[in-house]
């Protein structure tokens, strides 16, 4: 094996190179190549600095997360960095891509850190249920101050190279060449330059009053999870103790956390999200190049979608059936755009040359050079049909098409089309253009080349794609079509909606599926169920309270009232009619009312969710468990912390 740490000494400065892809982890082999090359370089008489930098793409993008589930094998990081920042020859980061976690502890323990414009810098620690472990706690604040370190590490967000210069946590942002600058700064700079290493500086007391606020707020924010209220004990060691025994404190917390549930479901999405996008059949099949995208529905789902395309670099035609629909759906997205832009997300440039690649049309004929044309009309089969019968004729033979469907069987919209192996399923979430969430649904005729089409705009969209079979509902509806019904029994047993919303935000869902479908509307799912009455098995249990709050034009907040009552609470209130027709509903049904327990509502719903993410999954809608915990975790609200359903499943 090639060793993936490697020393070479020109003019003075030793240069060490990490070339252990995909992203440099801090694997034992690499950690073990640091390690002896610190006596190496210290013992060369010709090396007067040393230069630290990664082969490939990034810097280092943290621990080797793989090896967290091992028992721990020497030299353990924390010891790797003590001996860099021991050096008596000063070590130079120099950094470019993702410079994460461990990486960047790494670099907090060498005397000097350049970056390239384009690096971002991380402790993303929390995300993995986590806190830095090897004395980002102890180090960051005395480079930063103890406000910014807290905010970067409690956040988990990266900074970029500018905002890590204004921090102070680099010391200079090199154009051109990263590994000549760095090699010229070795020679001419860091050799004259104090540089304190820093465990050994002391840590400035932050404003009580800001500090106690800024805890508060990261408290809040926390909402169930364990690791960011690690990362303040953390921080108020950094701030108490001597830096050493801060720094044992660290440790003590690292391994804690380690071992907590909420790590083990963190590190399960984040290496579930990068797995269930591929399918095995894919390898090797070469997408088609897309460049130019066709949009059918300027409506808030259609809008989006053009947005998160136009965001992504593509060019991009609306199509609309008239000039007023049209101009409605352009203002939609001209909207999107300029938010982008007041948010800092794309400068004025960037923004002009998006409004430059969109246009928009009435006419099919507009969508003769579209490369992949998405549809997200009325979730109606026959007005689907319709559109896919237009897009036959008005297409190229080789563009692929795409229905934005939420539950429609996708074989049948196809059917419309000469060739079907052109199409598939694009089941984006709304607001399309931040939800991450994109269901790739493949019915049985599609090509392959399609398919790949589909993964590779999700990719260059941002997007995590999962792949779905054709269902009623494919993975994520289904199963909340599943649970929701089961929230609709547990009314008619005893609980109300508040009861229900507030057992699920409990359990860490941001809000409950009562107040959910107030804010999305009650008669989508209403024309739903109707349409679903003629096929709808006698002997299934069927609750009719939703219908009866639509029959009044109770349709959610849009009118003013739904499951709660929005006239004098913007948040929405109980409302004793609403509990009147549930309490009558049991009564109707001869059902004795029983009061419900958040953890027996809890119980009902998870239980639900497994079950018909058991079916889906014997049934090859969905290809792995993992495939369903990313589906509800990014497009359903489940808590993140908790890994998804079938994690937990596999906990009990
Ligand atoms: C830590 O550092 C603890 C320390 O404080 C203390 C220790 C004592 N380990 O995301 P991508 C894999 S905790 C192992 O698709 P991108 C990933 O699974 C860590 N593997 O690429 C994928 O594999 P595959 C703190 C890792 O360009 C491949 O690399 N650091 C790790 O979209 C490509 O990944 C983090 O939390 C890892 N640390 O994004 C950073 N990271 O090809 C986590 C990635 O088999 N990583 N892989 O599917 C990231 O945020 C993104 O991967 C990164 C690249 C931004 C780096």
């Amino acid at each position: 094996m090639t060793q993936p740490v490697t020393i070479s000494t020109q003019g003075g400065i030793a240069t060490v190179t990490i070339d252990n892809p995909p992203v440099n982890a801090l694997s034992q082999a690499v950690r073990q190549g640091l390690a002896d090359a610190v006596p190496q370089t210290e013992a060369d008489a010709d090396v007067r600095a040393v230069v630290l930098l990664c082969a490939g793409r990034t810097f280092i993008a943290g621990a080797d997360v793989r090896e967290f589930g091992q028992t721990p094998q020497k030299p353990h990081l924390p010891d790797v960095i003590d001996m860099i920042e021991g050096a008596t020859k000063p070590w130079i980061a120099a950094l470019h891509g993702t410079a994460l976690g461990g990486g960047l502890e790494v670099a907090l323990g060498c005397r000097f850190r350049l970056a390239d414009p384009s690096a971002r810098l991380g402790l993303p620690e929390v995300n993995l249920g986590l806190i830095p472990g090897a004395g980002g706690t102890v180090r960051l604040p005395r480079l930063v101050g103890a406000s910014a370190a807290l905010e970067m590490i409690a956040g988990g967000k990266m900074v970029s190279a500018d905002k890590a210069l204004a921090m102070g946590l680099v010391d200079r942002i090199v154009d051109g060449d990263l590994t000549q600058a760095a090699l010229e700064f070795a020679k001419a700079e860091a050799l004259d330059k104090v540089a304190t290493p820093l465990m050994a500086r002391d840590v400035a007391q932050p404003d009580s009053d800001k500090w106690e606020a800024q805890k508060a707020a990261i408290a809040k924010r926390a909402r169930g999870q364990n690791s960011p209220l690690a990362a303040i004990t953390a921080l108020e060691n950094a701030l108490a103790l001597p830096a050493d025994q801060a720094l044992a404190k660290e440790r003590e917390l690292f391994f804690q956390l380690k071992d907590d549930p909420q790590s083990l479901a963190l590190r399960h999405i984040f290496f579930a999200e990068r797995s269930a996008g591929k399918m095995p059949c894919l390898k090797g099949v070469k997408p088609r190049p897309f460049d130019e995208i066709g949009v059918i529905g300027g409506g808030t789902m259609g809008a989006g979608i053009v947005a998160a395309c136009l965001l992504a670099g593509l060019r991009v035609v609306m199509l609309e059936r008239d000039d007023d629909s049209l101009g409605a759906g352009q203002e939609r997205v001209q909207i999107t755009l300029a938010q982008s832009h007041k948010r800092g997300l794309i400068d004025a440039d960037t923004l002009m040359r998006m409004q430059g690649n969109f246009s928009g049309a009435t006419d099919y004929a507009a969508l003769g050079n579209a490369d992949l044309v998405i549809e997200a009309v009325f979730e109606d089969m026959a007005v689907k049909k319709d559109v896919f019968t237009r897009l036959d004729v008005a297409t190229r033979p080789d563009a692929v098409l795409a229905t934005n469907t939420s539950y429609l069987d996708i074989a049948e919209i196809a059917g419309a089309v000469a060739d079907p192996s052109r199409v598939l399923g694009l089941h984006f979430f709304s607001p399309a253009y931040i939800m991450k969430l994109l269901e790739i649904v493949h019915p049985p005729k599609v090509a392959d080349d399609v398919l790949a089409t589909g993964f590779a705009l999700a990719k260059r969209l941002g997007k995590i794609a999962v792949p779905a079979g054709v269902c009623d509902g494919f993975i994520g509806n289904r199963i909340m079509s599943a649970y929701r019904r089961e929230c609709d029994y547990m009314l008619e047993d005893g609980a109300l909606p508040q009861d229900v919303d507030a057992a699920m935000r409990d359990f860490g869902f941001a809000m409950g599926i009562f107040a959910m479908q107030d804010m999305a509307g009650l008669d989508i799912a209403w024309a739903m169920r109707k349409r679903q009455a003629a096929t709808r098995p006698a002997d299934m249990r069927y609750v009719d309270i939703p219908d009866q709050l639509c029959e009044m034009g109770r349709f959610g907040r849009k009118t003013g009232a739904g499951w709660y009552d929005y006239s004098s609470d913007p948040k929405g209130a109980p409302d004793p009619l609403v509990e009147g027709i549930i309490t009558k509903a049991s009564a109707d049904k001869g059902i004795t009312r029983q009061p419900l327990s958040a953890d027996e509502i809890m119980g009902r719903i998870i239980a639900v969710m497994q079950s018909e993410g058991r079916k889906i999954l014997d049934e090859g809608i969905a290809q792995s468990p993992e495939a369903i915990d990313v589906v509800m975790v990014n497009g359903y609200g489940f808590p993140r912390w908790r890994g998804g359903p079938m994690f937990m499943a596999g906990m009990e």
